[in-house]
């Protein structure tokens, strides 16, 4: 995973956090064992000493591992104090309304992501967002419950139908993220992936400029088929 929007870098961290407190638990067990191992143990045929552990060795260790926790606590916190934080968008960004986020409307269903833009463009599978951007994603499904998860922007939000769901992040550089599936979804759910293109505020007004006259044109098409009595 390479963090690419604020709240990733504190899901990251907090992993770290993780493996390294685990790292500490397995080599703290193994050498107590080893100690013990090589204090106690008796010669070939002699009976080793039979010990009996004091309330005073159990307090010492429920004090250690007490203490442990409560360090593990405060640092989690204090180093993913800004994992509440909403990203703001930066100069680089599509500049759309002051402190107001670029909303796009993410729609689930079996088995396909639908993006409708602001302007009534719409894309299937592939998402298209400005860079530096702060990006707000109204998840929605019109069927079952699908996941929206792209690892390197945004932590797993679900799309729930009857249900308004929003999913927050800003992308630091241009560049392709994919995302996977992570909730089945029914039988298509492997392959029910999506990608989001991160690119320039420029290259994101365009886009929503073709794609719009694209689907028109396409929708013209159809409808002078239908005129001519043909069907498309
Ligand atoms: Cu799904």
């Amino acid at each position: 995973m390479a963090p690419h929007s604020p709240g990733t870098e504190q899901i990251d961290t907090l992993m770290s956090v993780g493996f390294v407190a685990a790292a500490i638990v397995v080599v703290a067990v193994n050498a107590g064992l080893f100690y013990a191992l090589r204090r106690y143990r008796a010669d070939r045929g002699s009976e080793p000493r039979q010990l009996s552990g004091g309330r005073r060795i159990q307090f010492r260790v429920g004090a250690v591992l007490t203490a442990f926790a409560a360090i593990l606590l405060v640092v989690s916190i204090v180093l993913t104090e800004k994992a509440r934080e909403t990203p703001t968008t930066g100069a680089a960004g599509l500049q759309v309304a002051k402190s107001e986020p670029l909303r796009i409307e993410a729609t689930g269903q079996q088995w396909l992501w639908r993006y409708d833009y602001p302007n009534e463009a719409f894309s299937y599978y592939k998402l298209v967002v400005p860079v530096d951007t702060t990006v707000a994603l109204d998840l929605l499904s019109t069927d079952v419950v699908h996941t929206w998860f792209v690892p390197d922007l945004a932590g797993k939000r679900d799309a729930v139908p009857g249900k308004s769901n929003e999913v927050v992040f800003s992308a630091d550089e241009e560049g392709t993220y994919e995302g996977s599936s992570a909730t089945l979804s029914g039988q298509g759910y492997a392959p029910m992936r999506t990608a989001v293109d991160v690119v320039s505020p420029q290259e994101y007004e365009a886009f929503l400029k073709s794609q719009k006259a694209d689907i028109q044109a396409a929708q013209d098409r159809v409808v002078g088929l239908i005129q001519k009595g043909e069907t498309p």
